[in-house]
């Protein structure tokens, strides 16, 4: 038998920064903009401190269950910063520096994560989509968004993320094939963290990377270092730039670690190794960024004394608004999801206001 080459493949890997912050090549052009990574290096530090503080909300029984982003925040800053303001982000539940870039509210990410609704209607980016935590899910909902900008004709990409775990799921299967067949505007992040919960990446998929597969849909695919914010910003931006000239999709495998428990309701010590964690906190990307901005002159003790203190003040002004904020009544469960409520939905929803009056317990209370 004589076999012949049908189609070969490889998988691009890309990082320009290792774990000491020192260039291992050089850096794109974008990256002399100085005031767009000392804003990325800013987010990074005020978003790792708000983390802090949102799980600390939730152990006071102040907050719901919270899926802290510790170790990832260098995704969420390269989407953010690389999206146009009408393009869509379609988030999972670890993307709160690309939401707060585009500007979610931090009042409204702990109302969210506070089980109220209106966390999720965002006063300044309102096109985006609420945090997904069904998983996969709203890679279906990325490929619909991407079809709606495609068929009207416009110029927008469709970003959507998800976790490594996720890429298991039929849904995101399915949305990588329309995604190809259809040439769609979207740019796909897998959060590559190595663990989804208590599963590792290892018995997750016999895939040896998760960006090839991206070639079964006739896709191009990239592994990046994600902790490397020039590596993931680099990518994110190619694949919009290439989004937006209507050459179609890319997926993106940013590996990254996740420092912190899956969320506040898990204990990663009960199936992972103290020296795996530690290895993880030396490739960490809030460090590494800093490391290269201090040796570009960008950035001093003096500076980051002045960051921590505003970011303090920052995050002690939205936990006041947040705790200020009344709850919502009982009966709003009913609200905003038919535009007809049907007759039974009425008659509960009339039923619950007057219940209202109970104090016991009442739905909808931060406190
Ligand atoms: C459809 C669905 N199945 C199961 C779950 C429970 N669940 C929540 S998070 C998670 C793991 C996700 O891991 P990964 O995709 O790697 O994302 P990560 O949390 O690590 O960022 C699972 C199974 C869910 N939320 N939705
Ligand atoms: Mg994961």
């Amino acid at each position: 038998m004589m076999m012949q080459k049908t189609f070969d493949f490889f998988v691009p890997y890309n990082r320009f920064m290792n774990e000491q912050g020192q260039l291992e090549q050089a850096l794109p052009a974008w990256s002399r903009d100085q005031k767009r990574l000392l804003q990325a290096y800013e987010t990074m530090v005020l978003i790792r401190n708000f983390d802090q503080k949102a799980v600390a909300l939730q152990r006071t029984g102040k907050m719901g269950t919270y899926p802290s982003i510790l170790g990832q925040e260098a995704i969420g800053v390269a989407i953010g910063q690389s999206m146009r303001k009408d393009d869509v982000l379609i988030p999972y539940y670890r993307d709160l520096p690309a939401q707060y870039l585009r500007g979610v509210r931090l009042v409204e990410t702990l109302l969210y994560w506070g089980g109220d609704e209106r966390g999720s209607c965002y006063q300044q980016c309102p096109e985006d989509l609420p945090n997904c935590v069904p998983i996969a899910t709203q890679m279906c909902h990325a490929a619909g968004v991407a079809t709606a900008f495609k068929i009207r004709g416009e110029k927008r990409a469709a970003v959507v993320t998800c976790g490594d775990g996720a890429t298991s799921k039929g849904d995101f299967l399915e949305s990588l094939n329309v995604a190809g067949v259809w040439q769609l505007p979207m740019v796909i992040v897998v959060n590559n963290n190595q663990w989804a919960i208590s599963t590792p990446r290892k018995v997750q998929s016999a895939s040896q990377t998760i960006a090839q597969k991206a070639i079964g849909a006739g896709i191009s695919g990239i592994q990046v270092d994600g902790n490397d914010y020039f590596a993931i910003t680099d990518a994110v931006q190619n694949a919009l730039e290439k989004a937006h000239a209507g050459k179609g999709a890319t997926l993106i495998e940013a590996l990254s670690y996740r420092l912190g428990d899956h969320t506040t309701a898990d204990d990663a010590t009960r199936y992972r190794s103290k020296e795996e964690l530690k290895a993880g906190w030396e490739r960490e990307p809030v460090q590494r960024l800093r490391q290269y901005l201090v040796t570009q002159n960008l950035w001093s003790e003096d500076k980051e004394k002045a960051l921590q203190a505003k970011s303090a003040d920052i995050i002690e002004t939205v936990v006041q608004e947040y705790f200020n904020t009344p709850p919502e009544p009982p009966e709003s469960m009913f609200d905003h999801l038919f535009a007809d409520m049907p007759a039974t939905l009425v008659e509960q929803r009339i039923e619950a206001k007057s219940l209202a009056g109970y104090t016991d317990n009442q739905p909808g209370s931060h406190h």
